[in-house]
């Protein structure tokens, strides 16, 4: 447990290691530009307002945009840096097709004949084995109005019902058990309530390196006089400036929340006007918890019982509170449960839904909140409806100008569409925005599969892992290259602007799909001209759902620096906080904020069981995967972007020294790490900062430096999200370098 002095706390500073107004790497010395765009990072969740510098359609550099409210200029190393990414000699500037004969198995092709050769391709396979057998993935990394017309187009134009996204492996646990408690799935708060909270709660988010702008709220609430509580298996940057760090034993997060839970009751910590009034479900929670003393929660979670006590106590008693988690609870077989069980904790407080008190879930990518609203998930329409949901089908449909009965049912999850190809069932695939070969977890699998499928098309800007697999690649837009919305962490819809027109033969993504639509001879409801028109057509398709956008302009969008969902009508400013008593709920209806016809939210019992794979003998140690600052997800975009490789150039095995000692490994001697899936050699880096019985690896390297070769393709029931969190290994000291090992890396 670390319990730094505040003393020490002041000499880090106050923007910590990740954080910065920035100032390096500037290739705009002495260059006018021809324009400044002010827009968004087309990185994470943050969305930080940034400003980019274009001369001669080239953004050339960057100013921070210190007016937008939410990053007041601040940007971490991966947002200083976005730009370089655009003149990278990999963009893709033609269509690619696939031949045999051609050097890396593919021939450059003209715009028109690489979409006459893809619309060919998936009819073929349509007309052959029916409209369910392509497939169709997609990202939140997409604006929200990708993410609409990637939905229309699946059901519409394709008329399959497989369709899913990227979200799958990131934000479904956090949508599910939100839904489930609240009936409504977005940050209950604005960011500005986390420096009034008295409690800083934080599980399974490495903020500082993934969230580093939430950093600075944190902080601010600790200037304040916050206690700041960490829950993670590594004390991260965040964890080593919290009052209270619990190393959690990976998995176990649900047996630590019931654990509190039980304490809060115990000592009367419960705020029982609030349970009464606004809940339903607590009498069977607290029978539930009963069964998780201290004693118990401390065997199952690994964390002194002293300090589950001490941490019960800051948050039973504090007056004001905000709790956050991410993917570290998320990522998990038993994910929603883990959701349910914070949420649990913030009901029994009565602390939501006032200023400065607050509970959300980090979201991840980009539009990792819009992209979980607006049709691309599986068993999902526009506006966050039901797709069995009838009355959503007929408002829907209507939208489109079709019959309810012609939009297909509810598909699979983004995994179980890969093992439909392994049945035969999915024979074509479209994607745009996913890597799975390097994100999804067991990857062999995943490579086999695509290696299995009749016909593959891909629209990125970039030839990715994923793309080399694909008959037809064709040339899409990077986000400085389109316009459009997305909904930021706290719920936020902002404007992205667009910086410079797409390069070569390259298009913006819409007009990829709507030619694909065109060439399939269905283009009837894809003849879009410009984003903005699909945006005023999701506003319809919105309107009347939770995620009501109808009332959204982009004119307002821009004077208001952003405009929270609900927005049900146009003068309507929009809902920065939801729970709030006049709050606008179409489905409660004034009796109560939550979104259920009662208005009352709901306490679920959350069940504790261990990962699908615990260690055990023959694999004794946990292995657990995430992210390093300076890369983003598979890597595609920021292992291409120098000064970010520099920083972080490989992945490495991060153990224990007690760990490394008794396996005989020191600090950057090669490692073995083994599951049951597979092997995966790399350095060691001996750090103090983890549990001595878990190892963890960043995930954002492909092929032999992949850790998903060797994760655990389990998966949570009801979110259907990968356990990425915890599989079991063992490590063994590599006897050389591997013959993929750089010369420098050999020497080193
Ligand atoms: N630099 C950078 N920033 C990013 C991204 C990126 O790739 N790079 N990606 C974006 C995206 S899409 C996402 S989803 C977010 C992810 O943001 P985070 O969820 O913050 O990042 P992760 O590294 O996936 O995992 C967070 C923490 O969970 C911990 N953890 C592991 N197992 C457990 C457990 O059993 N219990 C608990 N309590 N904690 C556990 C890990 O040690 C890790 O520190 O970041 C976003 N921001
Ligand atoms: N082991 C392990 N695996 C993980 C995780 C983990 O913690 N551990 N985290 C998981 C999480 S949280 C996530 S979110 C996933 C992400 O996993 P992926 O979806 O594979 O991540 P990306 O790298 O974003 O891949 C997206 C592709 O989209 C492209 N792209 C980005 N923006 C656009 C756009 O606007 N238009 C087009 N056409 N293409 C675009 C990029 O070039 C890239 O090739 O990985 C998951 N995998
Ligand atoms: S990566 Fe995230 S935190 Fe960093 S600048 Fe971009 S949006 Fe902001
Ligand atoms: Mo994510």
């Amino acid at each position: 447990m670390a319990h730094l002095p505040r003393s020490d706390l002041e000499i880090i500073g106050r923007f910590g290691p990740h954080l910065a107004f920035p100032e390096g790497d500037r290739l705009d010395r002495g260059v006018e530009p021809d324009r400044v765009v002010k827009t968004h990072c087309c990185f994470c969740g943050q969305q930080c307002g940034i400003q980019l510098k274009v001369k001669d359609n080239r953004i050339i550099g960057f100013e921070p945009w210190e007016e937008f409210p939410f990053n007041h200029g601040l940007l971490c190393p991966k947002g200083v840096r976005r730009y370089l990414q655009g003149s990278h000699p990999d963009r893709l500037l033609r269509a690619l097709v696939r031949d045999e004969r051609a050097e890396g198995g593919f021939r450059p092709a003209c715009y028109e004949e690489a979409i006459r050769l893809a619309a060919d391709g998936i009819a073929r396979v349509q007309r052959e084995h029916g409209p369910d057998a392509v497939a169709v993935l997609t990202g939140a990394s997409l604006t929200n109005e990708k993410a609409y017309l990637m939905g229309k187009f699946a059901r519409v134009c394709l008329k399959t019902s497989n369709i899913d996204y990227n979200g799958r492996l990131c934000m479904v646990s956090a949508a599910a058990g939100n839904k489930k408690a609240f009936g409504i799935d977005r940050a209950a708060n604005p960011w500005s309530d986390i420096p009034d909270a008295g409690v800083v709660w934080i599980s399974g988010a490495n903020v500082a390196e993934c969230a580093p702008i939430t950093t600075d709220y944190v902080w601010q609430a600790r200037e304040r006089g916050a206690k700041v509580v960490v829950v993670d298996p590594r004390m991260t940057p965040i964890a080593r400036t919290a009052d209270l760090f619990l190393p959690v034993r990976p998995g176990r997060d649900i047996a630590l929340f019931n654990g509190i839970l039980h304490l809060m009751i115990e000592n009367g910590w419960i705020d029982r006007k609030f349970v009464e009034t606004h809940t339903t479900g607590f009498d069977e929670v607290a029978a539930h918890v009963k069964e998780w003393p201290p004693r118990r929660t401390a065997e199952a979670t690994g964390i002194a019982e002293r300090a589950i006590r001490q941490a019960a106590e800051w948050w039973g008693t504090a007056e004001t509170s905000f709790l956050l988690h991410s993917r570290g609870i998320e990522h998990s077989s038993h994910g929603v449960q883990n959701v349910l069980g914070a949420i649990n904790i913030v009901l029994a407080s009565g602390r939501i839904g006032r200023p400065g008190c607050g509970y959300a879930t980090i979201t991840g990518q980009a539009n990792g909140q819009g992209g979980r609203e607006h049709g691309q998930k599986c068993d999902q329409l526009p506006g966050a409806r039901d797709l069995s949901d009838p009355a959503a089908r007929e408002h829907v449909a209507k939208v489109w100008g079709i019959a309810p009965g012609d939009i297909p049912g509810p598909g699979v999850d983004a995994y179980e569409i890969f093992r439909r190809v392994d049945q035969g069932g999915v024979r074509g695939l479209v994607s745009i925005c996913f890597n799975p070969v390097v994100s999804l977890p067991d990857s062999s699998f995943v490579r086999r599969m695509l290696e299995k499928l009749d016909f593959y098309v891909v629209i990125d800007f970039f030839l990715n892992e994923t793309a080399r697999h694909a008959d037809v690649v064709l040339p899409g837009s990077l986000q400085e290259e389109d316009e459009g919305t997305i909904t930021q962490v706290e719920g936020r819809v902002i404007r992205i602007r667009r910086a410079v027109d797409p390069p070569g033969e390259a298009r913006e993504d819409w007009r990829v799909i709507q030619d694909l639509a065109k060439a399939l001879g269905r283009e009837k409801g894809f003849t879009f001209a410009s984003p903005r028109e699909i945006f005023d057509e999701l506003r319809r398709a919105s309107a009347g759902g939770i995620a009501d956008y109808s009332g959204m302009t982009w004119e307002k969008i821009e004077e208001q620096h952003g405009v929270f969902w609900p927005c049900p009508r146009e003068e309507h400013a929009g809902t920065p906080r939801l729970f709030e008593p006049d709050s606008w709920n179409p489905i409660a209806k004034g009796k109560g904020p939550f979104y259920f016809p009662d208005g009352k939210a709901r306490f679920v019992v959350a069940r504790y069981a261990p990962p699908a794979e615990d260690p055990d003998a023959d694999y004794p140690i946990f292995l657990t995967s995430g992210r390093v600052v300076s890369q983003y997800l598979s890597g595609t975009q920021t292992r291409r972007i120098g000064p970010l490789v520099e920083q972080y150039p490989e992945p490495r095995i991060e153990m224990h020294p007690r760990l490394a000692e008794r396996l005989g490994i020191g600090d950057g001697d090669w490692a073995t790490v083994e599951t049951r899936r597979g092997t995966c050699t790399l350095k060691a880096q001996v750090v103090r900062t983890i549990r001595p019985d878990t190892i963890f690896i960043p995930y954002h390297w492909a092929g032999p430096r992949s850790v998903n070769r060797i994760t655990n393709s389990a998966q949570d029931p009801i979110s259907k999200i990968p356990e990425y969190k915890a599989c079991a290994a063992r490590v063994r000291k590599a006897e050389g370098p591997p013959p993929y090992a750089s010369e420098r890396e050999a020497q080193q």
